[in-house]
């Protein structure tokens, strides 16, 4: 799967950069693919992985917050368009200048994904992206913040607006199976989340509304399939790994 890009977005802390970090050594070692790592997150305070590409180079949080005297949440989106600004210089240099030399690059993204993915500014660098090369995205979810059918159905809403914002391919990963808060939910919205149905009835939800939410989702253009894993766990990284390589297979976009 030559110059494929994995961009990891999600809410924030559901372990998009201990993903990237535990699927870059996973497939390093057990499949000796030659993957590039790229940090896009000015706010990450200490990196799990050395990425290839790092935009602290270029700006960090802090420095933003004080050059353009924001808050937190402001810098982050200031930073969304500064990305966008510096695109062509992000991707003139390595890993993405030589997409010859990387069978995957990954891409960790801030946790405020409202703040990156949801601005305008964030569709300029993701368009050069899939201009250059296969861009997939992985949505990466909190399996301990789903306790009940809301939850889930929230979360899959989010990953449908996603793809309607983006307009990539996307792929949905529920992280941290073993602290999953409700596994019986988690399970669902990977097996069948049309079942979701007859729990949401249960919890005296209106399923009216969850299934026009569940069938507006099966209509979108990524895989529906998920994958329930841990980023702790190194066997669940090949279910990943399959994830992403059947984005492409299934819409065809390899060829
Ligand atoms: N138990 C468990 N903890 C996990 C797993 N994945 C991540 N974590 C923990 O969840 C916390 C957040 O993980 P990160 O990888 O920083 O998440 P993130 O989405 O990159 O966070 P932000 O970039 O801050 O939004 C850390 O304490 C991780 O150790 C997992 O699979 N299982
Ligand atoms: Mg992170």
């Amino acid at each position: 799967m030559p110059g494929v890009i994995a961009v990891f977005t999600g809410p924030a802390g559901s372990g998009k950069s201990s993903l990237v970090e535990a699927y870059s050594e996973w497939a390093r070692r057990r499949l000796l693919l030659r993957v590039a790592v790229v940090n896009l997150d000015p706010g990450a305070d200490k990196l799990l992985y050395n990425p290839t590409f790092d935009i602290r180079r270029l700006f960090t949080l802090r420095e933003i917050m004080l050059r353009y005297n924001l808050g937190p949440n402001g810098a982050f989106i200031k930073a969304s368009e500064l990305i966008a600004e510096k695109s062509d210089e992000i991707l003139s240099g390595e890993p993405f200048k030589n997409l010859d030399k990387w069978d995957i690059i990954l891409v960790d993204t801030p946790g405020q994904m409202e703040a990156f993915l949801f601005r305008p500014a964030s569709r300029v660098f993701l368009e050069k992206l899939r201009k250059i090369s296969h861009a997939v995205l992985v949505y990466v979810i909190d399996a301990s913040a789903i306790e009940r059918v809301s939850d889930a159905v929230l979360l899959w809403f989010l990953f449908v607006l996603l793809q309607v914002k983006t307009g990539l391919l996307a792929v949905p990963v529920i992280n941290k199976r073993d602290i999953a808060r409700n596994p019986r939910i988690a399970t669902l919205l990977v097996e069948n989340p049309f079942k979701l149905l007859e729990e949401a009835s249960e919890e005296g939800l209106s399923s009216e509304i969850i299934s026009d939410l569940l069938s507006a989702a099966s209509k979108t253009r990524g895989a529906y399939r998920a994958v329930l894993v841990s980023a702790l766990e190194l066997d669940d990284m090949e279910k990943l790994h399959q994830l992403v390589h059947e984005a492409f297979c299934v819409c065809g976009d390899l060829t």
